[in-house]
């Protein structure tokens, strides 16, 4: 979809050996704004840190629909069940394009799905958190899918393709998903005192995790220094973190909402808001698999994943019947 031509393991751009001359080749490239594709010479490290991040984005995407998808039958009108609805289909195409374009880097989408189930593969923090009432709905679409938006827009100018391109469609749709979302917690917060205490409570519970969705603080960040240079990040943990903190306040205050950060603060010499510590233990602790619904999520994706295994079956004897076909036709000719 992505490409016409997706590289194999066996390819020659895939074995690429350490070449300093072909690196500062490359390097030229990507300082010149060239896009990467395919099947171009990349360092190893690159086509490395590229497969990790996009599959893990492809994964977050995936696992992202669950939480979600645990309201859709509870969905408070038929109107707001539709938007949910399709919200939750479009995470599940956002994981099918992000599987596709981290393909034509060699690894195979089953490869990736395995590391995924067997707990190898990271996928975002916050998708390990619970789904408690129909304003967590609002919260994620205004918070994570705005989140989700303010570090995949400069995506869209990744030095890769493949991941550039798919991104563009989804901070599409994404931008939908945050009007949604916000349009929920305009309704809850004009709404009745206990409509209003309902918004402000999932505030308070995922205000923080939300600020964990960027990744560990810049000092702490191993990926963030390459990424940089090769253009894979536009922006670092940190810098993305807080154009998100100065752009949400004033959404949180027309709310009438107070954020629970008793250290959040205009700061007049920097133009920003200032804001309290964060609970890295926590983040490290959910990232390591002992988050409040880890354990629930991937044992809904691997129950998935084995009911699905009649249609991957279904689809595997039609493509090889198809293939049969076209060889029996070309012999005949
Ligand atoms: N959760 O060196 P760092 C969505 C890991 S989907 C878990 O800073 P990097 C949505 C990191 O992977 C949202 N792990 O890494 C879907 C690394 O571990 P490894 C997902 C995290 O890559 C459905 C280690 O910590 N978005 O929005 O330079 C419904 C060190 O970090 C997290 C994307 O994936 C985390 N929060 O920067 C609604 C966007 N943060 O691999 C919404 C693409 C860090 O060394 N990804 N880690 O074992 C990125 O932009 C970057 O990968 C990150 C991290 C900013 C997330």
């Amino acid at each position: 979809m992505y490409t016409q031509a997706l590289n194999s393991q066996d390819s020659a751009a895939h074995t690429a050996k350490e070449d300093p001359q072909a690196e500062a080749r490359f390097q030229a490239r990507i300082d010149a704004e060239e896009k990467i594709e395919p099947n171009d010479w990349m360092p190893a490290a690159y086509r490395r840190t590229l497969t990790r991040q996009i599959a893990q984005h492809a994964h977050s995407e995936i696992v992202g629909m669950l939480p979600e998808g645990n309201w859709i039958t509870r969905a408070p009108s038929l109107k707001r069940k539709a938007a949910l609805l399709a919200k939750v289909q479009d995470e599940g195409g956002h994981g099918a394009y992000l599987y596709a374009a981290a393909e034509t880097l060699g690894t195979s989408r089953e490869e990736m799905e395995d590391q995924l189930l067997s707990g190898a593969a990271k996928y975002s923090s916050i998708f390990n958190y619970p789904t408690l009432s129909w304003a967590d709905i609002g919260i994620i679409g205004w918070l994570v899918d705005g989140a989700a938006i303010m570090n995949q827009i400069p995506l869209c100018r990744c030095s890769y393709g493949p991941y550039a391109r798919a991104m563009v469609r989804v901070c599409k749709e994404e931008s939908f998903h945050q009007r949604q979302g916000y349009e929920i917690m305009l309704a809850l917060c004009k709404g009745t005192p206990a409509q209003k205490a309902m918004a402000q409570e999932a505030l308070d519970r995922w205000w923080w995790p939300v600020l964990m969705m960027f990744g560990p603080p810049d000092k702490d960040s191993q990926h963030t220094e390459s990424a940089m240079r090769w253009k894979i990040k536009r922006f670092t943990n940190d810098e993305l973190r807080q154009k998100f903190i100065d752009a949400t306040i004033p959404q949180g205050h027309f709310l009438g909402l107070t954020f629970p950060d008793p250290a959040l603060k205009f700061n007049d010499t920097t133009g920003h808001w200032d804001y309290g510590d964060i609970d890295w233990v926590e983040f490290k602790q959910v990232v390591a698999g002992n988050g409040p619904c880890n354990r629930q999520r991937m044992a809904q994706r691997r129950a998935a994943h084995e009911a699905g295994g009649w249609v991957r079956e279904a689809a595997n004897a039609y493509a090889r019947k198809r293939q049969q076909r076209a060889a029996m036709s070309i012999a005949a000719e």
